[in-house]
């Protein structure tokens, strides 16, 4: 049997952050999170770009002119979407996730979601270095696991 894993070793990968500014006393510490990540797994500080987006449903976008410059082996993208009076949130969420995963799979590029969708504040908060952890900070850490697992894989043929 050959088994593949990624490890977190990031010296030498080059990663974007993408984060959005809505809600942005959450995704600021969304941010940090994944800086710190990307550091602490040996990513040098002058390879690890962050781009600010106005909202979650934007970030798809800057995501893939990242993904395609290819001046980044991963893009880590941050947001907070939190459910409101109406149905927007469930739009917002949404598209975003989907036009996420629709970037990583059109790239290739490992594209992460990194997007906290939450009934309340206090629930985001606990997730954005709270009781619960950092969201931002597990999704850098994938991305660098991610990276490493691609370059260790056969490559793709292509179509013939
Ligand atoms: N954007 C978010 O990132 N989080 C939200 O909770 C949110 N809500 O609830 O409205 C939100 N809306 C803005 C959206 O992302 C776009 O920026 C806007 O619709 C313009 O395209």
């Amino acid at each position: 049997m050959i088994t593949y894993t990624g490890h977190l070793r990031g010296d030498g990968m080059r990663v974007a952050v993408v984060a959005s500014r809505f809600n942005d006393l959450i995704t600021e510490r969304l941010a940090e999170g994944a800086h710190d990540a990307l550091v602490r797994h040996g990513v040098d500080e002058s390879s690890i770009t962050l781009v600010w987006t106005p909202g979650a449903f934007e970030l798809p976008l800057v995501a893939r002119r990242l993904a395609e410059s290819g001046d980044h082996d991963a893009v880590v993208c941050v947001g907070a979407v939190i459910r409101g009076a109406t149905d927007h949130y469930t739009h917002v969420a949404t598209q975003c996730a989907a036009g996420i995963q629709r970037v990583t799979l059109d790239t290739g590029v490992p594209v992460v979601f990194g997007v906290l969708t939450t009934d309340t504040t206090e629930a985001a908060l606990d997730r954005a270095g709270g009781k619960l952890g950092n969201k931002g900070f597990e999704a850098a850490t994938t991305a660098v696991e991610m990276v490493d697992l691609l370059r260790q894989l056969p490559k793709s043929a292509g179509p013939v």
